[in-house]
């Protein structure tokens, strides 16, 4: 606050080290001191006295889900840090519209000497424009982390330049690894029916979507995004294949949710793929899930859901002529509560007819007859032309048999055959 003066002012070649560059935040108000409104909390985030890695403010997430959002502007093809001191597990992330270009869940490292951690994401910038830096806490799977209470303070967003370390956080840069992904060549082949297979951003992008549409930059598999499924999120596309010919659909996913891959006609399933495990390919976490299906019409309808209460990422889905084995269909029963686990009244039972816990075959309840004549009945709707199996596991004798109004359609009188180390007996 009082004048210098200066004088003679030299400029040569140097090679020496750099000297210090005080850059400044992009961040405004990274410490939460200033309550300038720069920052959207939300869901329970709020500055508080009770701890602070700098200043007497930081910012506390009371919740699951507690965020806190404010949007910088960043330049294209240059590289960024954002960092912060925190305490429990967050997520930290960089937003564009519906597009995720950075993201670290709780990935940290020590602070000397202090409670409090590093957590930094680095990251090249795409385009020009504004970006939403997003802070919100995530317990990662793990509540028992947040048992100490979820922190953030002293945030920073430095732009970097080649050659100079950061001033916050570890010492080099870490961008991700970005070696291009080669697929099966067959998965190449023409013929290949799904379009857009990769989710890339075209005018027309080809998926119907409802629920949250969102896509990553993060690790993409193949060209430079990839999406994500939400619980939420269904993906769909209607393709035209040959009738009765053999085909595969391949996707691929990474995260913590559950895809499920479903082939309908007009509603009617055909096939899907919800429980079967992905196969690794050694990138990451990136793995395969497969669907091989006879395509019962000319057309059929392909959707990705996710059954998980996760996201999970999805890239590179491909349907292709295929020879192989029909995978499981996962057909679901159109029997409701056929094991006898849920008194949901859709078995009527009479005459002695009960649940008990003496006996099961399947969790913990079974149907016990306790005297001729017990009888339990259910309300089915099923399809002209097409062929069921009703099966059940008995012991005793017993009378399985199907009708419509006063006319029986199929009976089994106690022909029943063994199953392998039990009591229990098939009756089909
Ligand atoms: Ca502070
Ligand atoms: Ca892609």
């Amino acid at each position: 606050d009082s004048e210098c003066v200066v004088d003679f002012c030299t400029l040569l070649p140097f090679s020496g080290p750099l000297t210090d560059p005080e850059y400044s935040s992009i961040l405004a108000d990274g410490s939460f001191e200033v309550d300038s409104g720069v920052w959207a909390l939300s869901d329970g985030a709020e500055t508080s006295t009770s701890e602070s890695f700098d200043g007497t403010l930081a910012l506390r997430f009371a919740e699951e889900g507690s965020k806190a959002v404010q949007i910088v502007s960043m330049s294209r093809d240059e590289v960024y840090r954002l960092h912060c001191y925190v305490q429990g597990n967050i997520r930290v992330s960089i937003w564009r519209d519906s597009t995720m270009y950075a993201e670290n869940l709780g990935d940290t490292f020590d602070v000397a000497n202090s409670d409090w951690k590093n957590q930094e994401v680095d990251v090249e910038i795409p385009v020009s424009g504004d970006y939403q830096i997003v802070l919100e806490r995530d317990d990662g799977g793990d509540p028992g982390g947040q048992s100490g209470g979820v922190w953030v303070d002293a945030c920073s967003l430095y732009l970097a330049t080649d050659g100079i370390p950061p001033s916050v956080g570890s010492d080099t840069y870490n961008l991700p690894d970005i070696a291009p992904w080669d697929p099966p060549a067959e998965l190449l082949e023409p013929g290949q029916e799904i379009r857009n297979p990769s989710f890339e951003a075209w005018s027309n992008f080809r998926w119907i979507v409802s629920g949250d549409l969102k896509f990553t930059h993060v690790d993409p598999l193949i060209d430079i995004r990839s999406m994500f499924v939400y619980p939420n999120t269904v993906a769909t596309q209607l393709v035209y294949l040959e009738q009765n010919e053999r085909y595969r659909l391949r996707c691929y996913v990474r995260g913590p949710g559950s895809l499920t891959m479903e082939i309908s006609h007009q509603g009617d399933r055909v096939s899907k793929n919800s429980f079967g495990a992905l196969t690794p390919i050694g990138r990451g976490d990136w793995g395969y899930k497969d669907v091989v299906f006879d395509a019962t019409k000319i057309s059929q309808d392909i959707s990705l859901y996710n059954i998980g209460d996760s996201e999970c990422v999805v890239d590179f889905c491909t349907l292709l002529p295929f020879s192989g084995p029909l995978t499981d269909p996962e057909y679901s029963s159109i029997l409701a509560d056929g094991s006898f686990e849920v008194d949901s009244g859709v078995w009527a039972l009479s005459d002695g007819a009960e649940t008990s816990t003496s006996e099961s075959f399947d969790g913990t309840l079974a149907l016990r007859f306790a005297e001729e004549g017990s009888k339990a009945v259910q309300i089915v709707s099923m399809s002209r032309d097409e062929v069921y199996r009703l099966h059940c596991y008995v012991q005793g004798n017993i009378r399985v048999s199907i009708w419509r109004d006063s006319t029986m359609y199929a009976e089994n009188l106690g022909d029943t055959f063994d199953v392998a180390n039990s009591d229990w007996k098939n009756q089909e």
